[in-house]
């Protein structure tokens, strides 16, 4: 009894201890049995289990031809999955249980892309006010049946369960936005209808093709055939032509299959700027006549659209004419961004208009630009949408804005009572790099890990309830400036994107980040299924080596990114099992290891492989005199970075490299005694297009005094210049005299990038990791 009391008594202290400090997870979370992403609006889970075999069939009305497209979307899928055939009924056949009913039915809350699904182990029905309402049922159901669901071919031993649930769903916001710079770099229609694809699996509604730019121009335009002869193709700096364009059927195509796919592409055709590509071959519509190459450097370009020349305005309204032919989006991007105003200021023709049309300055020259082309879109009864410079100046009467650079732009336009689409570079710029910035491939900007895009907020707090109206959404941006290939535009992409569309489509108060890591096991498996080159940083252990110098070893932590995972490890260079010695604290190592170790969450490996190279040698924690300092920019490791036995990968920024600039480098390790020495070895990197280059040779030194040194030898390179591969070479010497007490490294610096290199005339680097001795 008095037991009790004090239990009673002491309870809400326990649970207030206990929502402080967590009970440790012993189990890590396994993914859930039902993973939706995004997370409906309500889902409620019932008992039991539908199984979909042959005798499943399907009753809808499919006399409504969207309907009807929806539902053999659906049987299509699920054909070419399971090899189960549904038969389609009108109306429903008596005495037969198994039916999956799709319904069009009148309720206002269903609004333009809502649904209910009711699953039990008698049937499925599926309710929308739309036919948009019953595709993202289908979607839905498609994520409640194993991963397998999104095979190509009947993957056998898969039991096609799903389970018992009623959810009722619609999106939060009606604009669901992916962009695709196909600008920059190129991406196949192929490619494309795949990305289309994995939108619809996401429940997201727009592709907006960013299809100009200065690098590229890639849609055919009947009336301007020099568009696609010339403006669609670049030569690179190794001379090679690149580029590529979509016919008109071909974006037909696009434009269909995206259709089908609830998804509506979204044309962007940039002005006033970032046209030097549409300059290239009509040079006359620039300020100064030209002549200009399509461009091979990133950023922004001065030559831009002349806002004093008709025949511009005359260019881009036939070009706008056959884009609104193709395109049924009824809304048309015109880019406006980032254009300078030096060619205008110098322009007879851009003052004169100025003049003419009573303008303050270039801005409102821009700005009288936007609204040119604004009234012509209006009248053929499109609306226009612009990057947020189209602000600057004056907004267009009807225009929309994309918010990028902040959401200031946005909230400024919604304030006027115009509609916006948020998509701040911090929250929505796919092209920023997503994990460790030391091993990610090339990317630009800032970072942007997966938690914040799941953070991301669309609708900002300080708007009236009428202004926040005017967000229709957000949208990821997906740059190319860095991404020439389809496996790292998904790897940029995915599952960042998964973070995106919940951000997107989820009712605010659903959003769980905790929750949303344990559905995305499920969702990375539906990737795995698909072949998503997704990106794995999300999971991946960091491994922290700590040099001892003077225990001439390493003490050894591994950080997983995410706590809610379990850590395994080997240091025989295999690939860590759950078998392998879990990770629980720090420890030390004394010996060469090669390590690597991989995150899991309950039973599977869900990080990449992490991996470090351990070298034991001699020179272990000696400090190494250095003649010329490394630049500090590319300065990493601290005092022992050359001896501390970690070696360093083909990323020049994995921090285990140090950079000479335009200097030779020169070691000299001091071993304060006498010391017998067999080899040494030192390690080079050479990366051209970052200006690393090998150093012409390598001479090896050994002293007993520190004043004279005796040359063992000086060894040519004898890798090309030329070689646009990473290399890593070591440079190697024997050595079998009596002991020494210094030993020293000479490699000469190029001086110079080459001629025929485009940093020409520069200073080269030099990147050397360690002075191996043994
Ligand atoms: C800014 S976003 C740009 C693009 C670049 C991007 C790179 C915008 C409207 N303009 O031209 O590709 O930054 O992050």
């Amino acid at each position: 009894m008095k037991r009790k009391k004090m239990l009673i008594l002491f309870l809400p202290f326990l649970l207030l201890l206990f929502s402080c400090f967590p009970p440790k997870v012993l189990h890590p979370p396994v993914a859930p049995e039902i993973s939706i992403i995004p997370a409906p609006a309500h889902l409620q889970k019932g008992t039991g289990k539908f199984l979909l075999t042959s005798s499943a069939f399907v009753v809808a009305d499919t006399s409504d031809s969207l309907v009807g497209e929806v539902v053999r979307y659906f049987t299509r899928h699920i054909q070419q999955a399971t090899e189960v055939h549904l038969r389609v009924y009108q109306t429903p056949p008596d005495g037969k249980t198994g039916a999956i009913r799709f319904q069009k039915i009148k309720d206002g809350n269903f609004g333009r892309e809502g649904y209910r699904l009711k699953t039990s182990p008698e049937g499925i029905s599926l309710e929308a006010g739309t036919a948009a309402g019953l595709f993202y049922g289908v979607q839905t159901i498609f994520q409640l049946l194993p991963p397998e669901i999104y095979s190509q071919n009947d993957p056998s031993n898969v039991r096609w369960t799903i389970p018992a649930v009623t959810i009722t769903d619609r999106p939060r916001y009606p604009w669901r936005g992916f962009m695709l710079d196909v600008s920059r770099h190129f991406f196949t229609k192929d490619f494309i209808k795949k990305q289309i694809d994995y939108l619809a699996y996401h429940k997201m509604n727009r592709l907006h093709l960013h299809l100009t730019d200065d690098q590229g121009w890639r849609i055919e335009i009947k009336k301007y055939p020099k568009l696609t002869q010339i403006s669609s193709w670049r030569r690179q700096s190794d001379g090679t032509i690149t580029g590529g364009y979509y016919t008109q059927d071909d974006i037909r195509e696009l434009v269909a299959y995206a259709q089908s796919r609830f998804v509506t592409i979204v044309p962007e055709i940039e002005m006033p700027g970032h046209c030097q590509a549409a300059l290239a071959a009509y040079p006359q519509l620039s300020c100064t006549g030209g002549p200009f190459p399509v461009a091979t450097e990133w950023g922004v370009h001065k030559d831009v659209y002349c806002a004093g020349n008709d025949s511009t305005f005359a260019f881009l309204q036939n070009v706008l004419l056959e884009i609104m032919q193709l395109f049924p989006s009824p809304v048309i991007h015109i880019g406006g961004d980032e254009v300078p105003k030096d060619r205008w200021q110098h322009c007879p023709k851009c003052q004169a208009r100025i003049k003419a049309e009573g303008l303050k300055d270039e801005a409102e020259l821009q700005s009288y630009f936007i609204r040119r082309i604004e009234k012509f879109l209006n009248a053929h009864g499109k609306r226009l949408l612009g990057w947020d410079e189209i602000l600057e100046g004056g907004l267009a009467p009807n225009a929309m804005v994309m918010s990028w650079r902040g959401t200031q732009g946005g909230i400024a336009a919604a304030k006027q009572n115009h509609d916006v689409i948020m998509s701040p570079t911090s929250f929505c710029y796919f092209d920023y790099y997503q994990g460790d910035p030391k091993t990610e491939p090339l990317a630009i900007g800032g970072n942007l890990p997966i938690e914040k895009v799941y953070r991301f907020e669309p609708s900002p707090k300080n708007l009236s309830p009428e202004e926040a109206r005017h967000v229709l959404g957000g949208q990821a941006n997906l740059w190319t400036e860095y991404v020439a290939t389809p496996e790292h535009a998904e790897y940029m992409t995915y599952p960042r994107l998964a973070a995106m569309a919940e951000v997107l489509w989820s009712p605010k108060e659903n959003r769980n980040w905790p929750g949303f890591l344990n559905r995305l096991q499920t969702q990375l498996k539906r990737y795995n299924v698909l072949g998503i080159h997704y990106a794995r940083s999300l999971f991946a252990v960091q491994i922290q080596p700590t040099l001892d110098p003077s225990k001439k070893g390493w003490k050894i932590e591994l950080v997983p990114h995410l706590r809610q995972t379990e850590v395994h490890y080997t240091l025989d260079g295999r690939t860590p099992t759950l078998r392998s010695p879990r990770y629980k604290a720090p420890f030390f190592l004394k010996h060469s290891a090669s390590l690597r170790a991989t995150a899991f969450l309950g039973q599977n490996p869900v990080s990449a492989v992490s991996q470090t190279e351990f070298l034991a040698h001699r020179a272990i924690g000696c400090r190494v005199n250095l003649k010329n300092p490394p630049n500090s920019h590319s300065q990493s490791g601290g005092d022992f970075a050359l001896s501390d036995g970690l070696l360093g990968s083909k990323f020049s920024r994995d921090g285990r490299w140090q950079g000479f600039r335009g200097t030779d480098f020169v070691g000299t390790i001091d071993f304060q005694k006498p010391v017998a020495v067999q080899k040494i070895r030192i390690r080079f990197l050479q990366n051209i297009g970052a200006w690393i280059f090998l150093p012409q040779w390598v001479e090896f030194f050994v002293s007993t005094d520190g004043t004279h040194f005796k040359s063992l030898g000086k060894f040519p390179n004898p890798v090309s210049p030329h070689s646009s591969d990473v290399v890593v070479k070591e440079f190697a010497c024997s050595y079998s005299g009596a002991p020494v007490r210094f030993v020293r490294v000479l490699a000469k610096n190029r001086g110079v990038c080459p001629p025929w290199h485009p940093g020409a005339g520069g200073k080269a680097w030099l990147f050397t990791d360690e002075i191996i001795v043994d």
